[in-house]
């Protein structure tokens, strides 16, 4: 008998996310463009720039993806951080998007790997949104109870497939047959689903938020968007819109300059229409289209601290309407990482300015923002309409919702640094 062969979560992980990218490539076409534009352009970054894997080997920042995904009912969000435990993937950070300056009716989390020779791995995350049905700015009464209760009657993930997860995270593993039919299994749990949509539902849900009727109008989940790595950008956006892709106005988050990259900045292409069946009210069904999905592309820099965090939001703000983006993160921020490092602004491990902490999360605002660029049209700000919010929502509340500590993405990168330096 020959052994079998275990696979580690970190390959299931890479599998997970490799059969997500194949799918999602059958599914939105110039997602395969997009990778195959990004994979060129680290590859040419990579042969021009000495520094170029200063903040990830070039294996990591090519297989590199995340996701996002969106569901309804905290159960829901439960079953999810059970299927991700088994690809070692935890919750981390708290986003309010309520509180964006366009407001989305979701809280969400992130689940990713958190140690760093994970991370180094494979580094898959998915950005995890849910409902936030209780906030009554939102949603009345009336239309709360009727979503609630066609959200009851749904049912996103097999029991079974939760269980063999459960299973597989307390093992650390499984054997190499067993990975390829559960990661199949979980890879079409976030296929998007063909089945006839309620058309009048649908249209009163979109009314609130087209974000409400893409979760509560269908009776599945789908993967929303997967997004590649890319370590030049501005490249990448040049490139794309080269071979006549229709990418949003802008690149969001910091911007272009000489000095250190800091966090995330990120730019996307609405995808086409896809096909999709509607049901009449009569019963009747009808062939029609959504557009819910879209490409994303993101390019990573350093952490930044509490500190250098605050430094970024009061140079974000002083952006808007400045002809001059480089100039101002000029005045907020210096030109190299020792100065960074010295400022105590940024993330170095061991503290040594050579060896950047590279920002593994997502930011609020580039979120809400992609999330609103990629819509027909954007949620009425019912913050100014003097109901208050009374939902509850909270970090704490999401982490007894999912029976699970939510990682202070400031602690693991304190953390990191303070790991003895290879
Ligand atoms: C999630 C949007 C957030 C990002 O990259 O900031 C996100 C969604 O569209 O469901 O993916
Ligand atoms: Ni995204």
């Amino acid at each position: 008998m020959s052994p079998v062969k275990k696979l580690a979560a970190w390959q299931l992980r890479k599998l997970f996310a490799a059969g997500l990218s194949a799918m999602y490539g059958s599914e939105v076409p110039t997602y395969t463009t997009l990778v195959e534009v990004s994979t060129q352009i680290n590859h040419d970054y990579a042969t021009r720039h000495a520094g170029a894997e200063r903040l990830g080997s070039l294996s990591r920042v090519t297989a590199e993806r995340h996701g996002a995904i969106r569901v309804g009912r905290p159960d829901e969000l439960a079953a999810v951080a059970d299927l991700f435990s088994a690809f070692g993937m935890v919750p981390v950070g708290y986003y309010d998007l309520r509180d964006a300056a366009s407001p989305v009716p979701v809280v969400s989390t992130a689940f990713r790997p958190v140690d760093a020779q994970e991370l180094a791995r494979n580094p898959f995350r998915v950005f995890t949104s849910m409902l936030a049905l209780r906030d009554p700015r939102f949603f009345d009464a009336d239309l709360r109870a009727r979503a609630q209760t066609f959200l009851d009657r749904r049912q996103l993930f097999d029991p079974a497939l939760i269980a063999w997860a459960t299973v597989i995270a307390a093992d650390g593993g499984c054997e190499a047959d067993e990975a390829e039919a559960f990661v199949a299994q979980a890879v079409a749990a976030f296929a998007l689903s063909h089945e006839p949509i309620d058309k009048s539902w649908y249209d009163e849900l979109s009314r609130v938020s087209a974000v409400a009727a893409d979760i509560a109008g269908v009776t599945s989940t789908h993967i929303n968007h997967l997004t590649p790595r890319v370590l030049d950008i501005d490249e990448l956006y040049r490139r794309m819109t080269a071979r006549g892709v229709t990418m949003i106005d802008a690149i969001q988050g910091p911007p272009r300059w000489n000095g250190p990259a800091v966090l995330l900045r990120q730019t996307s292409f609405r995808a086409l229409a896809e096909p999709r069946r509607f049901r009449n009210d009569d019963g009747t069904l009808i062939e029609g289209s959504l557009r819910v999905r879209f490409g994303e592309v993101e390019a990573r820099g350093v952490a930044l601290t509490p500190k250098g965090r605050q430094r970024y939001d009061a140079a974000m703000a002083c952006l808007s309407g400045n002809d001059n983006p480089a100039g101002v993160w000029d005045r907020f921020f210096p030109a190299t990482d020792d100065e960074m490092a010295a400022q105590g602004l940024a993330y170095y491990r061991g503290d040594d300015p050579s060896k950047p902490v590279v920002y593994e999360d997502f930011l609020p605002a580039s979120a809400a923002g992609i999330f609103r660029s990629n819509l027909d049209r954007d949620t009425e700000a019912i913050a100014a309409s003097g109901i208050a919010d009374g939902s509850g929502y909270s970090v704490d509340w999401m982490a007894g919702a999912i029976g699970r500590d939510i990682h202070d993405p400031y602690l693991l990168y304190e953390s990191v640094c303070k790991e003895a330096v290879a």
